[in-house]
């Protein structure tokens, strides 16, 4: 079965067939835990999305929130302030620019605003998001968490992480068809390290292939992570570079169709290794 996603301006191939894809972050913060967040700065933060774009990002994801654990919950305003000067420049390049947040109203003004694809780590289920979804043609990430992070590592615990993982992504799927949102614009993403242990981590990502049943294309985020860190004895988020170019691929292997990475050269030149492996 031929696989597109339907973003804003954008029909990306997410078939098996196709090259998998690779978002590059750029984290508008201060806060962000994998070091690389640029504060209030709109010019380092333009800076950090070209690098992104040069490097060969096929989309850019601008965080104007960190959802680091135990991170204090910025408000819209605050969001919008840093977000909005970063789009309006970033949305003419050419690329599909995806906007992570879970608030409606940072929804709305980034949807009005030209942005392709939401990514929200609470998959929708503030008030009103399934609504500002929609009103629009934007592509959306339904991301799997546990909690919130402010609270989301204190204590995650499931029965049974990838049959729970699976059904609540379903169900969000089926909640966005309900409210007029197409499957073909939608992406789903176990949430890695969100309210997880270490060990339910490695359960997702060793059965990632699992969420291939949902029907619509699967996106990881492994980059730099502490789950990561765990295995390496890394601490710092830089020197997580090769085990996040690992994950990568190991997601990729097991279905996934776009990676979430702060290194993107990196990650593009493993996957080019992957795919002339696979003959592909
Ligand atoms: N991880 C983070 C943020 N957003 N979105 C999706 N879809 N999947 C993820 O795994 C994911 C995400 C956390 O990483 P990062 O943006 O580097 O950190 P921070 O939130 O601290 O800025």
């Amino acid at each position: 079965m031929r696989q597109i996603l339907l973003c804003g301006r954008f029909r990306l191939p997410l078939s098996p067939a196709d090259r998998p894809l690779v978002m590059g972050i750029v984290n508008l913060t201060a806060d962000s835990f994998s070091g690389d967040g640029t504060g209030d700065d709109p010019v380092a933060a333009l800076a950090r999305a070209e690098a992104q774009r040069d490097a060969g990002a096929d989309l850019l994801d601008l965080g104007a929130e960190s959802t680091r654990p135990g991170a204090a919950p910025a408000p819209a305003d605050v969001e919008l302030a840093r977000l909005l000067p970063v789009l309006r420049v970033v949305r003419d390049w050419g690329l599909p620019i995806s906007v992570d947040t879970y608030k409606p109203e940072v929804m709305r003004a980034a949807l009005a605003e030209g942005a392709d694809l939401i990514n929200d780590v609470a998959a929708l289920r503030a008030p009103g998001a399934l609504d500002a979804l929609a009103a629009s043609d934007a592509g959306v990430c339904l991301m799997h968490m546990q909690n919130e992070p402010r609270t989301m590592q204190t204590d995650p615990r499931y029965a049974d992480v990838v049959a729970e993982v699976r059904d609540f992504l379903a169900e969000r799927v089926a909640a966005c068809a309900q409210a007029g949102i197409a499957k073909e614009r939608l992406l789903v993403d176990p949430g890695f390290g969100f309210g997880k242990t270490v060990e339910h981590n490695y359960a997702l990502l060793r059965d990632l292939g699992e969420l291939q049943r949902i029907g619509v294309p699967v996106l990881a985020g492994l980059s730099r992570k502490s789950m990561l860190g765990a295995v390496t004895g890394r601490e710092n988020g830089a020197a997580r570079l090769p085990a996040s170019v690992v994950a990568a691929v190991l997601a990729v292997e097991r279905g996934a169709r776009i990676v979430r990475v702060h290194d993107v050269a990196a990650t593009r030149d493993a996957l080019a290794v992957w795919a002339a492996t696979e003959g592909r």
